[in-house]
């Protein structure tokens, strides 16, 4: 770790400049995800909604097709295929820079071929033994997300010594792994995966440490919104009304680094970010 401490801030990632933080849409193609599940009922009605997320300042919308919460129904390869290429190449031939948020190497494959830049994995490529593959072959950029075990277990894996420094270490093995099967440095992101086999005040540590993550040399994503330890800490039991919590929280975490926030409030985020750049340089 002491080698990647050196390393440069990265100042691009996927043709976007990191000069700034940039904002990921959440747009979820599926019926039970756990705050904004169900929204769209066919692929024009989700491109129109990821048309308006650029609209209101997103950098990337993030296409899903398969709810990662706890408990969620598995879905099959082909169901999630059907759901999310339709929208991502109703996205990608409008010029919107599209990550897939998926597990499965058929769906990166898919969606890569429909336009799709970015494959974002909260497995971080473990899950499917083909992934890094398609990935290294199709040259894309990819999102490394820190889980442990898979939705249904990670909440029994939530035990950590010094969570920071485990979550880093463990990432940083996913990183080598993703070098190693032929993915190029610079096409990878890191994200500490907030929520997944973490409890609340692990979540919390790990956003005042994200320091000991950017060392890594990598351009860093947080995903907090709506999640369940932003509605600990304001009492907001529905999580579409987590929003003003969610992009306080992903503000502190631009503040200590992160690159890349993805949330479903986008204009909010936007709006934040543009006031604290404002601000901070005044
Ligand atoms: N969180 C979720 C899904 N994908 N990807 C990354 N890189 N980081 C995250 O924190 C992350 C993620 C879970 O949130 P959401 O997509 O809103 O819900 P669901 O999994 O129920 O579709």
């Amino acid at each position: 770790m002491t080698d990647h401490a050196m390393l440069e801030p990265p100042r691009h990632w996927a043709g976007l400049a990191l000069d700034r933080p940039l904002v990921m849409g959440i747009l979820n193609a599926t019926p039970d995800s756990f705050s904004d599940g169900g929204r769209y009922p066919d692929a024009a009605a989700a491109i129109e909604a990821g048309l308006a997320m650029v609209a209101a300042g997103a950098d990337i919308v993030d296409v899903g097709g398969e709810s990662t919460r706890p408990g969620a129904a598995p879905v099959t390869e082909s169901e999630e295929i059907d759901r999310v290429v339709p929208v991502i190449a109703g996205l990608a031939s409008r010029g919107v820079v599209v990550s897939v948020d998926t597990r499965n190497a058929a769906t990166m494959a898919e969606s890569l071929d429909a336009g799709a830049r970015i494959v974002n994995d909260v497995s971080g490529l473990a899950h499917d033994p083909h992934a890094a593959h398609v990935v290294a072959a199709r040259r894309a950029c990819v999102v490394l997300m820190h889980m442990r075990g898979d939705p249904p277990t990670m909440t029994t894996l939530a035990d950590y010594d010094d969570v920071v420094a485990e979550v880093a270490g463990e990432l940083a093995g996913r990183r080598d792994a993703a070098v190693t099967a032929g993915i190029s440095p610079e096409a990878i992101a890191l994200d500490p995966g907030i929520g997944f086999a973490k409890e609340g005040a692990q979540n919390v540590a790990l956003l005042r440490g994200l320091g000991a993550i950017t060392a890594l040399g990598h351009p860093v994503l947080i995903g907090l919104s709506r999640k369940r330890f932003i509605g600990t800490i304001t009492g907001e039991s529905v999580p579409a009304r987590r929003d003003p919590g969610s992009v306080a929280a992903s503000l502190v975490a631009a503040i200590n680094g992160a690159a890349i926030l993805r949330v479903h409030d986008v204009r909010g985020m936007a709006q934040a970010l543009a006031v604290w750049r404002a601000l901070a340089s005044s």
